[in-house]
């Protein structure tokens, strides 16, 4: 029996009714990620050819300067937003500072703001290895009809409305929740669409892969380490299977669909880890739990913390529940 595919623009508008603050902004403004993850797909997938058609970073030959593929995501995103019209402001990894939205007639009137992580993973770009595109969505807190101000931007991951990601991998797929599970989009790039592939995407309770950069292992907490130990001792189910692609969005999807854990703590080298509570861990945390898995730095759930500045890094460990609360055990107990 063969049944049409729904498109992600279908699902949007389906599910537009259902959303608890329903007023199409919301539809509005994950339509326009969809359009731009397309136009950075369309550029990431070119990003083999540089060898034969120039150097990102160098003059093409209409003159024309090339970016590189992080600031061409980057300023794709930001410009659909911006000229739609649909944010009141957006911080970007790529970024220093937030940037506050205010269109000539309608004076600072949208309720969202966005925080991306443009092309996560990037340095695997080089080697022709899947990144990813994480973005996150909050209501404002500051009035609106007044410019953002940068408690708009940190909040606490638990009052994301809606987070996702894009994994420009093999196919391409877009995966978001607006707080009523998960559901990944393929792109079918001969068509332009995405469709619905993975429907109510959950992680298994329990998983055997776990993620991780043991180069660093010396400089990792106790915890981590005796953690790790565990992972490969042969005992019940174990050891078990390591695969790191040091992509966050891959690790992320992978584990989601075939049971794992991804752990980034801190080490001597990143005192508070490596990723960034806004652009990182939030959204994956929010994902996570949405799909039945957990997030914690070890010891705090993700979305309960506070953030203090737009760039903050925190120690990350998130995948399969049963794994995640087996790490924060070993975290307490070598502390
Ligand atoms: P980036 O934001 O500079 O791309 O760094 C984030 C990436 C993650 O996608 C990945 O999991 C991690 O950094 C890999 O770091 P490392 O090379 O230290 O293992
Ligand atoms: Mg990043």
């Amino acid at each position: 029996m063969t049944h049409k595919k729904q498109t992600l623009g279908e699902f949007i508008i389906e599910h537009q009714a259902s959303f608890k603050y329903s007023s199409g902004e919301l539809s509005s403004l994950i339509n326009s990620i969809r359009l731009a993850a397309k136009v950075v797909n369309h550029e990431v997938n070119k990003a083999g050819l540089v060898d034969i058609i120039g150097q990102f970073g160098e003059t093409n030959i209409q003159g024309e300067d090339q970016q590189k593929l992080d600031v061409y995501a980057n300023n794709k995103f930001i410009q659909t937003m911006t000229n739609r019209n649909i944010v009141c402001g957006i911080a970007s990894e790529e970024e220093d500072d937030f940037i506050s939205i205010n269109s000539q007639d309608e004076k600072h009137q949208n309720k969202y703001v966005v925080l991306i992580d443009p092309l996560d993973g990037s340095t695997n770009i080089d080697v022709n290895v899947s990144v990813g595109t994480i973005f996150s969505i909050y209501r404002r807190i500051t009035p609106i009809g007044t410019p953002v101000t940068i408690d708009d931007f940190l909040q606490k991951g638990s009052q994301q409305v809606a987070a996702g990601y894009i994994v420009y991998g093999t196919s391409t797929m877009l995966v978001y929740t607006t707080g009523d599970g998960v559901n990944g989009f393929t792109l079918n790039p001969a068509i332009g669409s995405f469709y619905l592939s993975h429907p109510d995407m959950e992680f298994p309770e329990d998983g055997n892969i776990y993620s991780v950069n043991e180069g660093n292992y010396l400089d990792f907490p106790l915890g981590i380490k005796k953690y790790i130990k565990y992972c490969q001792m042969e005992e019940d189910e174990r050891p078990y299977t390591s695969r790191y692609i040091g992509s966050l969005v891959s690790d992320f999807h992978r584990n989601m669909i075939k049971g794992g854990i991804y752990l980034y703590p801190k080490s001597t080298k990143n005192p508070n880890g490596k990723l960034r509570l806004l652009y990182e861990c939030n959204p994956m945390a929010f994902l996570a739990e949405q799909a039945k898995g957990k997030a914690s730095d070890g010891f705090t759930r993700i979305l309960d913390i506070q953030p203090t500045e737009l760039h903050q890094r925190v120690p990350f460990i998130c995948g399969s529940k049963n794994m995640v609360e087996k790490a924060e055990e070993f975290m307490r107990e070598f502390q």
